[in-house]
């Protein structure tokens, strides 16, 4: 049998292959298990297919991941599959590198009917750590839930795939080869995002900022994002060489969380701390999706991000001068951005956790800016969440403004008061205990309802069930929610990415026009309460969560 004669395969379904909030994670291990990326992979191709309807000889395909163990081998093995299954084209980034933001890009910028993205983000990579597969479809975005929903289904069905016998194609050097009658394309990683990047800011004025010795220091965690940040900051933006660090992408993050928070960018934190700390400092995570702000002494909350880019995007950046047509957040996210909507006179809209809720938002033309409280923030420019992008959009308003991150964020509480917020993530819990904890909260949480938590009254607690407004799908079960009477919350979930055992979020929330209390004091209450409620205690023997961001 010749290289290129498609081969028919014998599997069986593994049955666990359900995609999360975003993607199919599991264990590293577990995706190296003979035939467990092809099964998915192929599963998705069958999805995508619409049982023929769509011709793969005419359609391109985008392949790439964040670069960790096990990335070029899985590229390897869809490059096969993808000329197996007869696509006209296949697009790899470089190295087997694309960033999540950047893939979106590709797929949008050429036209492709999709995209296979390797990665589990933020979660640690190795052998004995974290993979993941997602994908993203023809408006740049990841599958909505029907499709991860069908994609599912058809994991429990497969019982064979195709690929060829071919030897590993070289995707070190770009340019064009051919498997089977497929054409593979290596195409330059930073291209398509560059372009896009390009259109959206002034690069000009951000060149004068850096020339008068304003300091940034980005943090790119040995994930995806340090060529792309060394080619924008430091050869197009001109700031100095060492403005990143950690710069190099690693298959295993050097050993690292590469998650852009103040516990796992530590490094970073201890950087802006000090008495001669740059102006900025930013952090992404290991598909680049994620980002941490940072000013001197200085943390800037996620959902605060989103409100203030918000309130200087029109003014302040040139790709967004025609004004912004709304927001949306995820429910667990801070409500600043709610009161900059209602001053702008747009809407702001409260979504599920996950960015493929944005994307059908989005493809509307309902919101312009999206975020999420887990440091994601982004535009409707991809249909991901992109962390270099919000590091350019702080860049130009600072550029702008000439003041200091500090200045921006407080002049913005000056003018809408602040959300207090963080997030308690409880990891490691057992997933059946924790399960039945939710099923029991569900059923009794409306009762809660005009109780007392301290001065305030709980107006309404439920589960939070989101109708999507424009193809009217239905997504129940969304978190545990309970809101005061006082514009406080408290919001419990389970994760949906991680790959052992049951994480539980608790999210709280509470406005005051005091912008200068310590967040600890303000949010105590809310905490003691949430720990009784989600019993932390009596049920996990949990005394403190694992991380705080
Ligand atoms: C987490 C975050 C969510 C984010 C998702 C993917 O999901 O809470 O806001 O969209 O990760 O981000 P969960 O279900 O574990 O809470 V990334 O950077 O992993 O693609
Ligand atoms: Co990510």
């Amino acid at each position: 049998m010749s290289d290129t004669a498609i081969r028919t395969v014998a599997t069986q379904p593994f049955g666990d292959q359900q995609p999360g909030t975003s993607g199919l994670r599991k264990k590293t291990r577990v995706f190296m298990q003979p035939h467990y990326v092809e099964n998915f992979v192929q599963a998705v191709f069958e999805t995508v297919r619409e049982g023929g309807e769509v011709d793969f000889a005419r359609e391109t395909l985008v392949v790439g991941g964040d670069g960790r163990f096990f990335n070029r081998a899985a590229i390897q093995i869809i490059l096969r599959m993808a000329a197996a299954n007869g696509f006209g084209r296949v697009l790899v980034g470089r190295g087997g590198l694309l960033s999540t933001p950047a893939m979106s890009a590709v797929i949008r910028r050429r036209g492709a009917m999709g995209g296979l993205l390797l990665t589990a983000s933020h979660n640690p990579g190795g052998p004995g750590e974290d993979f993941g597969i997602k994908y993203n479809t023809r408006n740049g975005g990841p599958a909505p839930e029907a499709l991860t929903g069908r994609i599912y289904d058809e994991t429990l069905k497969i019982r064979r795939y195709l690929t060829l016998g071919s030897p590993d194609l070289d995707i070190d050097r770009e340019g064009a080869s051919v498997l089977g009658s497929t054409q593979v394309t290596v195409i330059d990683p930073l291209l398509d995002y560059t372009g896009l990047m390009r259109e959206l800011f002034d690069l000009d004025g951000m060149c004068r900022l850096f020339a008068d010795g304003f300091r940034l220091i980005f943090d790119a965690m040995h994930g995806v994002t340090g060529p792309y940040a060394h080619h924008i900051f430091e050869n197009l933006l001109g700031a100095p060489a060492g403005t990143v660090i950690r710069g190099t992408p690693l298959e295993d993050f050097a050993g690292l969380h590469p998650d852009p928070n103040q516990v796992h960018a530590a490094e970073l934190v201890r950087i802006m701390s000090a008495g001669d700390a740059p102006d900025m400092g930013a952090a992404c995570d290991g598909d680049g999706d994620r980002n941490m702000i940072l000013g001197r002494s200085f943390f800037v909350s996620p959902g605060d991000s989103l409100a203030m880019i918000a309130e200087h995007a029109r003014d302040c950046i040139p790709g967004y001068r025609a004004g912004l047509s709304g927001i949306a957040r995820s429910m667990p996210t801070s409500t600043s951005a709610d009161r900059v909507a209602q001053s702008l006179g747009i809407p702001c809209h409260e979504t599920p956790t996950g960015w493929k809720f944005f994307g059908n938002l989005m493809d509307a033309g309902m919101c312009t800016l999206c975020g999420e409280e887990s440091f994601g923030t982004g535009s409707d420019h991809v249909r991901e969440k992109d962390g270099l992008w919000a590091v350019l959009a702080w860049l130009q308003i600072l550029a702008a403004r000439r003041v200091s991150v500090t200045d921006i964020a407080r002049g913005h509480w000056q003018r809408y008061g602040r959300s207090y917020y963080q997030r308690h993530d409880y990891e490691g819990l057992d997933s059946a205990s924790a399960g039945a904890l939710i099923d029991e909260l569900r059923a009794r949480v409306a009762s809660l309802a005009g109780t007392r938590i301290g001065r305030a009254a709980v107006t309404l607690a439920d589960d939070f069930s989101y109708t999507d407004p424009v193809d009217g799908s239905i997504s129940a079960r969304q978190g545990i929610r309970v809101l005061l009477d006082d514009g406080s919350r408290i919001v419990g979930r389970l994760s949906g990415t991680g790959t052992e055992n049951a994480t539980l979020r608790l999210y709280f929330e509470r406005y005051s026009r005091d912008a200068d209390q310590p967040v600890e004091s303000m949010l105590g209450p809310l905490v003691e309460y949430a720990r009784e409620l989600f019993q932390l205690r009596g049920r996990f023997h949990r005394d403190q969560p694992t991380v705080i961001t």
